[in-house]
């Protein structure tokens, strides 16, 4: 996919053939053999397709545990990775460095300190760590909530991270990775936004059901695409959304993985809410569509009038406006 902008057809452009590696459920018994079997299976069909870089799901290894409780924190930490690669997702780095493709990979993390985080690997085509993201806005609820058909404690599962939203060299481009819930905040975006970021990795679990407000149940896919194509947009940079859908342990979950352009279009979509793989090649100079014009940052944005978007948590109203009162 590329924009033509005057260059001419022949001008070097920085191509990269992308893939979203979509997985349909994962059961609580399937071991994570079989699951890095799957994800062999789909990075075989990326290397027949001449895909340089496959963005797998958020904990894309297991079950998503927290939606079930367990009275001691630790009580999960069998679905936590300890080491990445380990001995059984070795075999996966070993797959993608033969076809010599990159990928994402999201997991549980326990470090050695203790930490539990909801993290996403960056890993080159040649099996070398990029980087590790870990998720910063963490969804849901920390205690016992029996009231809900199924819980989401990712609250009591993971720790917030304070590391925010890096971006790096790799791939040809600028790349950075968000998770799930970390989609919907227009602040993920501009933090990659403003170190130029070409190319956004995003993987996901959503439940059709939000116990909260079942009322946005029949809007998660169109919630999904409009945060992603908005931060897409807005920050002249690809996105690439990719999810763990279908039914797991009788929770549906959003399937719909998709690639957007800088210009905020879905070039790519899923078809399926299973295992399946979604390809597009993306023209990341086409950024530069969007990051030099409206979206010059450089020239248009008042970071002076933006405070309380750094320095305020929570909602504060204005006092009340007495009727009759001065302007
Ligand atoms: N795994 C997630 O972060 N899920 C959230 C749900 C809880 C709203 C999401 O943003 O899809």
């Amino acid at each position: 996919m590329t924009a033509d902008d005057g260059d001419g057809p022949d001008a070097a452009r920085r191509m990269l053939r992308v893939a979203a590696g979509q997985l349909g459920p994962v059961g609580r018994d399937e071991p994570r053999s079989s699951v890095v079997a799957r994800l062999i299976a789909l990075l075989d069909r990326a290397a027949d397709r001449g895909v340089e870089l496959v963005a797998f799901p958020e904990l894309a290894l297991t079950t998503f545990f927290p939606r079930w409780y367990t009275e001691e924190l630790s009580g999960h930490d069998h679905y936590f990775e300890t080491e990445m690669p380990g001995p059984e997702t070795k075999p996966l780095f070993d797959a993608a460095a033969s076809h010599g493709i990159g990928f994402s990979l999201g997991y549980a993390e326990l470090t050695p300190d203790g930490h539990r985080y909801n993290t996403t690997i960056l890993v080159d085509g040649a099996g070398g760590e990029v980087a590790r993201f870990r998720k910063v806005h963490i969804p849901g609820h920390e205690d016992d909530e029996p009231w809900r058909p199924f819980q989401h404690l990712e609250r009591r599962y993971f720790e917030e991270s304070d590391q925010g939203f890096g971006v790096w060299p790799a791939f040809g481009g600028l790349v950075g990775m968000a998770t799930c819930n970390d989609r919907r905040w227009p602040e993920t975006y501009r933090e990659m936004g403003l170190q130029g970021v070409e190319l956004i990795l995003i993987g996901y679990n959503t439940p059709i059901h939000y116990a909260p407000d079942p009322g946005q149940n029949a809007l998660q896919g169109f919630h999904n695409a409009l945060v992603m194509q908005a931060g897409a947009y807005q920050n002249g940079t690809w996105v690439v959304g990719v999810a763990k859908g279908g039914t797991e342990e009788g929770v549906e979950s959003l399937a719909q993985s998709a690639i957007i352009a800088p210009s905020g279009q879905i070039v790519a979509q899923a078809v399926t809410s299973g295992d399946e793989l979604v390809v597009a090649d993306c023209d990341l100079d086409w950024c530069r569509h969007y990051k030099e014009t409206l979206f010059d940052f450089a020239r248009y944005r008042r970071p002076e009038v933006y405070r309380r978007i750094t320095t305020q948590k929570g909602v504060e109203v204005p006092p009340p406006r007495h009727e009759g009162a001065e302007p």
